[in-house]
């Protein structure tokens, strides 16, 4: 169960008022709030041990470098690593993302070689692919999604050959919550011999990972969506894989010896960490991570799950709504649309309440068009939201569209 008053630990909720009304946040897919702990975390770093890295021999800069270290360690055991030296800090999951993409598929992809990915992939797990894949002459498979938003299986195991190089897709669907059978997936890309590559931005956050157990070769994640500061992300890669791999960006910190026309690289994970990385970011994700753990992920998933088949039941009852969720496991998210309603105008109708929820192709544009919708409005519960949150959903919706509804004509007597 989560504790009733989870809502105190975010300072927001005191200090931001609409006209009065309290904060109702539910675009926590999109960022979430912050508690104090990681503001405090901020703010010790910068006012008590703020140094650089892996390079001061003085006391202050050995602090920072062990707290920036520590960091790296806690998200290891957060996923279920193994070694602290298979994460990779980055500034969010589109960086873990290009990582892979250019360090990885530059390197290994040739003309010819497929890509395959799914049909609900947020532009991050989309975008880079198109770049390698025109560099390389590589090309894109796609796993189709079901009427139910699921993936088929069967289609990527008709789409899975000799060819196929690397499959790459979402944990946890953005914009529908579906959570995909990831482990499954791995083993069959494994069977096929190509690599596995999960973004996790949508389910680092929500549910326990453990990327051993899933036995993927690549997961990213993003600080920001997980109560944690911006700029901040991480990737994990089998160890073995990062020592194989060429570098993502050159600079300080990531090398071993520099000559004026060669050089040659340190070992992962600084191989991958080019300049001054987001040190105060690193530290504030540990905070992050504590916080949530105190919460437990369980507690947090089964908190987010209620809330959102509450949600989908409640709004059920809005006349001429549709909702883009699978019939059972969905999670904290929930996309719909409302019939001669505009996403936006449903943003702003509930804006002017005080709830902030999210409007658009949710970076998602393939998918809208699949859905065959160009927008769709979406709520997504974190676990300081609760169930008076989806009742103010619910009512300001109702109340709000009815204006937007064609008026029944009154009788006129002549
Ligand atoms: N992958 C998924 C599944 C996402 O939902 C997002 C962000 C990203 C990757 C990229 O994360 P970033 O931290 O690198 O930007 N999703 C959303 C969203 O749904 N609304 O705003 C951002």
């Amino acid at each position: 169960m989560m504790r009733s008053d989870v809502k105190n630990d975010f300072p927001i909720f005191a200090n931001w008022k609409k006209k009065g009304k309290p904060l109702i946040y539910l675009d926590s897919a999109a960022t979430t709030q912050k508690p104090q702990k990681v503001i405090d975390a901020l703010d010790e770093y910068y006012s008590r041990y703020n140094a650089n890295v892996h390079r001061g021999t003085y006391e202050l800069s050995q602090l920072a470098t062990d707290m920036y270290e520590e960091a790296r360690t806690k998200v290891a055991r957060f996923i279920n690593a193994g070694k602290s030296e298979s994460i990779v800090f980055t500034r969010n999951a589109t960086e873990s993302l290009n990582l892979i993409a250019y360090a990885w598929g530059l390197n290994n992809l040739h003309k010819g070689d497929e890509i395959i990915l799914s049909e609900m992939e947020h532009h991050s797990n989309l975008v880079p692919w198109h770049i390698i894949a025109r560099h390389t002459g590589a090309v894109l498979k796609f796993i189709r999604m079901s009427s139910d938003y699921r993936l088929d299986l069967q289609s990527l195991k008709d789409n899975l050959g000799p060819k196929t190089k690397i499959v790459s897709v979402v944990h946890v669907s953005n914009v529908l919550g579906t959570i995909n059978p990831v482990k499954e997936i791995c083993r069959l890309a494994h069977e096929a011999g190509a690599l596995a590559m999960v973004d996790g931005a949508q389910s680092a956050p929500h549910m326990a990972v453990d990327v051993r157990d899933i036995d993927c070769d690549f997961y990213a994640l993003s600080g920001h969506k997980m109560c944690g500061p911006t700029g901040i992300g991480a990737l994990y890669a089998k160890y073995e894989l990062l020592e194989k791999m060429e570098p993502f960006m050159g600079g300080g910190e990531m090398i071993n010896e520099v000559f004026p026309t060669t050089s040659n690289y340190a070992k992962p994970p600084y191989k991958f960490e080019a300049g001054t990385p987001n040190i105060a970011g690193a530290i504030g994700l540990k905070a992050a991570i504590d916080y949530l753990e105190k919460c437990g992920m369980q507690n947090i998933m089964e908190h987010e799950l209620e809330l959102g088949d509450y949600a989908a039941s409640r709004l059920a009852e809005v006349e001429g709504i549709h909702i883009f969720r699978p019939r059972a496991t969905g999670t904290g998210v929930l996309s719909f649309t409302v019939d001669s309603v505009h996403p936006h105008d449903i943003s702003t109708i509930l804006d002017s309440e005080g709830i902030a929820i999210r409007a658009g192709h949710h970076c998602a544009q393939p998918l809208m068009r699949k859905l065959q919708v160009q927008s769709t409005a979406r709520a997504s519960f974190y676990l300081y939201n609760d169930k008076s949150d989806v009742d103010a959903l619910a009512g300001a919706l109702e109340k709000g569209i009815a204006l937007f509804r064609p008026r029944k004509k009154a009788n006129v007597v002549e």
